[in-house]
């Protein structure tokens, strides 16, 4: 299951579009720290290549990839060391897969700031000097106990382990560095993945807006420059969500002027994962396949079944013009599907069968 972690200061948001995405309903008052313990629910990502496989296939059931939202108490300066409730959160969202950061850059007099006065960019580095600090913290535990294996075991990854951590480490306690910005290889990022540090998470920000103009107004596409960001107009598109009447939503959408809604969010997470998505069906159901990018065929077949791992003979990919006119068997009778081996490499979109022998 995917993961994502909504975080951000106390008041800005966060439980509000948690509801609207989840169809969930935790308190969402207009008081600082409403949300005590994280809640989460799980979300299908919309998905109009599975619905047109279905469709061509006869198989109605849809199973989309999901994503389980975390909703989480707002961080506060010193969240780290123990201020306000952010710090018990933070370890909620150290196993997530992606951090959703809500910035409020919506006026409303009647809602109140932590600060006093709105100030998108500040708090964009509040929350993420809090990350940093959290992340510290660990990389120094991480760091000692590299630097103990090297001098005291034959540990042969300890070494260039122990010097990557002490330059993560300065980096973020001399110049306040997300490991994000820390120059990495490819391969360094990949030794510390286990760590789960928050400032090297992809991130996602959600401006919380009630119109268009308050983006222009904090400069935020600037102070934001080419890390991922949304616009969304949080308070609208929960109203919104109550609404049954599909003329009176679609009047309601229109006179919102701010263009993303909260489909866009939930795929934009889903990319923002850099996930590909592949397609099975059969027994009714059609189903999409969130994997990393480079699984190959046995991989993806062992997604399906762990057995299959075993009993992999070939894959077999399927266009979807041809099961709009052809059933499957069909389509093999006639040849009209690419033999794929066990290391074929899955794109985005293929539709796939596995052939399997059948366990001894
Ligand atoms: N004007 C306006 N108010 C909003 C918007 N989004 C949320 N609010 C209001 O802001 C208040 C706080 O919203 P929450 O969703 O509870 O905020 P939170 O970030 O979860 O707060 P904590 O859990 O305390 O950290 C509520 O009164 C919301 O109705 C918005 O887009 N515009
Ligand atoms: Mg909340």
């Amino acid at each position: 299951m995917l993961r994502v972690g909504i975080i951000g200061l106390p008041n800005v948001g966060k439980s509000t579009l948690f509801n609207t995405l989840t169809g969930k309903c935790v308190p969402a008052e207009n008081y600082p720290f409403c949300t005590v313990e994280p809640h989460s629910a799980i979300v299908p990502v919309p998905d109009e290549l599975l619905e047109k496989i279905a469709r061509a296939t006869k198989n109605p059931k849809l199973m989309p990839a999901m994503i389980e939202f975390w909703d989480i108490a707002g961080l506060v300066k010193g969240a780290h060391s123990g201020t306000g409730l952010g710090n018990k959160f933070l370890s909620h969202i150290r196993n997530v897969d992606l951090i959703l950061h809500v910035v409020r850059a919506f006026k409303d007099p009647d809602v109140a700031h932590v600060t006093g006065s709105i100030n998108p960019v500040a708090d964009i580095v509040t929350v993420q000097q809090e990350l940093v600090m959290a992340d510290i913290d660990l990389v120094d535990k991480h760091r000692i106990a590299a630097k103990s294996r090297a001098r005291n075991t034959n540990d042969k990854a300890a070494p260039a382990l122990y010097v990557l951590l002490e330059r993560i480490w300065h980096a973020m306690r001399t110049e306040k560095k997300m490991a994000r910005d820390v120059q990495m290889s490819a391969e360094e990022t990949e030794s510390i993945r286990d760590y789960q540090l928050l400032t090297l998470k992809p991130t996602l920000y959600v401006v919380n807006v009630d119109r268009q103009a308050d983006l222009e107004q904090y400069s935020i596409a600037h102070a934001l420059g080419n890390r991922p960001w949304l616009p969304l107009s949080i308070r609208n598109e929960a109203e919104l969500a109550q609404i049954q009447d599909l003329a009176e939503r679609r009047e309601l959408r229109e006179a919102i002027d701010v263009e993303t809604s909260i489909a866009d969010v939930i795929t934009s997470c889903y990319e923002r994962l850099g996930l590909v998505t592949f397609y099975t069906f059969g027994t009714g159901v059609t189903r999409a396949w969130p994997v990393r990018e480079g699984t190959t065929a046995l991989e993806a077949a062992g997604q399906i079944h762990t057995d299959f791992l075993d009993t992999f003979v070939k894959g077999r990919r399927f266009e979807l013009a041809t099961l709009k006119s052809h059933s499957e068997s069909e389509a093999v009778s006639r040849g009209q599907f690419q033999t794929l081996g066990r290391d074929y490499v899955v794109k985005n979109g293929d539709i796939l069968w596995f052939v399997t022998t059948p366990k001894k």
